[in-house]
């Protein structure tokens, strides 16, 4: 099929107000490629921005594309470009650093105070047929991963980042809070860096199942009748012992009390869930053991490792797709991500009208 003449593109206006509208396509500049978007997932930041219009300091403003989880085809590419050529099938880390600033120079670029970063206000993300992006921000894909790998390996760079700020190593006797996405992704890392033991929580039974099928050790239910000290002794239980490394991945702030207090003594607590600003914490839990307590932000230098983690058969992430939707059913597409309407993990659009659901 011929390639697309149209860019259509999914822009959110204000709370539930996403409106698909026809855009220029875009040239590229001297360092940019133009790709033709091929899988776009919903990210959870995606559905907060359409359901509050903001998350913390950042507001929508102004109509701001949708998107950020994304996989596309190189149509183009700028006069300085060396790495790709029109046809390279590519997933792209949706942010780009200023690298002059002092955390670009000393690696730290995706702390950069003046990094752009796809679908957060007011930057605008890549849920349309046509995008450009820096071609050092595109990581060309291997012979035997897809386009919708390709967008899984946003979410699952978050996961490889929370697992090196975690300091994962082999041996390691792990729990999850929170099966969602970020939950399942930072488990599926933690498997491929060595992990011996995993145990999982979640409120929901569906989603547990899905953390069971994809290698969880262990799950754990938890309801309304546990307390906070049940759960540990829960989680210590299955394990045989305390978990050396702790990720929350809920923002929910009686994990978070559970991942200081069950985490073992001088072991990681990393928090990567996003919760409330504020929260009431047994900090002594685990100052007075050693335990360190890390924060995560984004991703780092991460998509290399992600996609070698799939390129190398050590991780799948297809299980993790339930849901396609066609650029043009966008606002159906987050209409199933904001009811959860049939249990969907990974939700992906579509915008090159030549996808077919297979
Ligand atoms: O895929 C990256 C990503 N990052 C998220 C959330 C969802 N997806 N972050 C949590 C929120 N922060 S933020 O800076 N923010 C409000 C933009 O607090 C960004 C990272
Ligand atoms: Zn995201």
């Amino acid at each position: 099929m011929a390639p697309p003449k149209d860019n259509l593109t999914a822009v959110l206006y204000g709370i539930n107000d996403i409106r698909l509208e026809q855009r220029p396509i875009p040239e590229p500049s001297d360092t940019q490629v133009l790709l033709q978007m091929e899988s776009v997932g919903i990210c959870g930041s995606d559905v907060h921005y359409l359901v509050e219009g903001k998350i913390g300091t950042f507001v929508v403003e102004k109509p701001m594309v949708i998107g950020h989880e994304a996989s596309g085809t190189v149509v183009k590419v700028g006069k300085k470009v060396k790495n790709l050529k029109p046809g390279d099938q590519v997933a792209i880390e949706p942010q780009v650093p200023c690298r002059i600033c002092s955390f670009c120079k000393t690696g730290n670029y995706h702390l950069c105070p003046d990094i752009f970063f796809c679908a957060t206000p007011p930057d605008d993300g890549n849920l349309s047929r046509y995008y450009l992006h820096e071609a050092d921000f595109c990581y060309k894909l291997p012979p035997n991963m897809d386009l919708d790998d390709g967008a899984l390996m946003e979410p699952l760079s978050v996961g490889v980042h929370a697992c090196k700020r975690g300091h994962i190593t082999c041996g390691d006797s792990v729990l999850i809070l929170g099966a969602g996405p970020i939950g399942l992704v930072t488990m599926l890392a933690a498997r491929a860096m060595g992990a011996s033991k995993i145990v999982i929580t979640d409120i929901l039974d569906v989603k547990l199942q899905k953390a069971k099928e994809l290698g969880a050790d262990h799950v754990i239910k938890v309801d309304r009748s546990m307390t906070e000290d049940g759960i540990v002794a829960k989680i210590t239980e299955l394990l045989g012992d305390q978990p050396n490394k702790s990720f929350d991945c809920s923002g929910v702030e009686m994990n978070v009390r559970i991942a200081l207090k069950v985490t073992k003594s001088g072991g990681i607590a990393v928090l990567v869930g996003m919760g409330k600003f504020e929260q009431t914490l047994p900090l002594a839990a685990a100052i007075f053991r050693e335990v360190d307590i890390r924060g995560i932000f984004r991703y780092n230098n991460d998509y290399p490792t992600a996609i070698d983690m799939v390129a190398s058969g050590k991780i799948s992430v297809k299980p993790l797709i339930t849901h396609h939707y066609k650029i043009e059913d966008t606002v159906a597409a987050f209409h199933t991500a904001k009811t959860q309407e049939g249990n969907p993990i990974k939700i992906l659009i579509h915008p090159n009208p030549s996808w077919k659901k297979s």
